[in-house]
C-alpha cells in the first residue's frame, strides 16, 4: 500500500452537482496502455504509464481471474467520509461479458450492492487483500456504491481491473 501511495500519480477530479463542481470525496488515478482511454462522470481518463506495484496486482488479478486487463482505476479513500456514490460500470467502452476484479487493500469498508428493480441491497465487508469479480452484465442489473462510515479508521485503496476498448465509444457515438 505504501507503494501504490508513492508511485502513483493520484489526481483530485471534480463533478458536476448542482450547486456547481465540487471536489469528488476521494483521489484517483487510472494506469493502463497508452489506447485504453476510458470517459466516466464526464472525467475523460488518459492513461498514466503503470507502475511497478499496479503491474504486480494487475498480473495477480489477470492469473486469478484467468482475464486479461489493459488499464484500473485507483480510488483512494484517505477517511471514512471519503466513498463513491451508487453507479454501474456500463460504460460503451466495457464489454459485457468480461470481468471486473476488485482488489482492496488498507481499512475495511463496506461496499453495497442494490438491485436496480427490486431495490434489495446487499452489503459486503471488503477487507485487506479481498478481491470481489464482478462481470460488466452484473452492472446492467445491480448497482454499487461505497457508502461514507465517519467511523472507519485508516486509508483504503480500491484497484478495479478493466478491460476497456476506447473505440466502441467512439463507434456508438458516429452511429447515433
Ligand atoms: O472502492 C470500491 O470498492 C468500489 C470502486 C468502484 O465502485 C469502481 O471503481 O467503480
Amino acid at each position: 500500500m505504501g507503494a501504490l501511495i508513492a508511485e502513483v500519480a493520484w489526481q483530485q477530479d471534480t463533478m458536476t452537482t448542482p450547486g456547481g463542481r465540487v471536489p469528488l470525496p476521494r483521489l484517483t488515478a487510472w494506469p493502463g496502455e497508452p489506447d485504453a482511454v476510458y470517459v466516466y462522470s464526464g472525467i475523460r481518463n488518459v492513461p498514466q504509464t503503470w507502475t511497478p506495484a499496479v503491474a504486480r496486482l494487475r498480473d495477480a488479478a489477470a492469473d486469478t481471474c484467468g482475464a486479461r486487463f489493459n488499464s484500473v482505476l485507483l480510488n483512494r479513500y484517505r477517511i471514512g467520509l471519503d466513498s463513491m456514490g451508487w453507479h454501474a460500470d456500463k460504460e460503451p467502452e466495457l464489454e459485457p461479458e468480461l470481468v471486473i476484479a476488485s482488489i482492496s487493500l488498507g481499512a475495511s469498508r463496506t461496499f453495497e450492492f442494490r438491485h436496480a428493480r427490486t431495490q434489495a441491497t446487499h452489503p459486503l465487508t471488503l477487507t485487506h487483500g479481498s478481491l470481489l469479480v464482478m462481470r460488466v452484465r452484473t452492472q446492467l442489473e445491480w448497482i454499487h456504491r461505497v457508502p461514507k462510515e465517519p467511523g472507519a479508521k485508516g486509508e483504503r485503496i480500491n484497484l478495479t481491473f478493466r478491460w476497456v476498448d476506447a473505440s466502441k465509444r467512439t463507434r456508438r457515438a458516429a452511429a447515433s
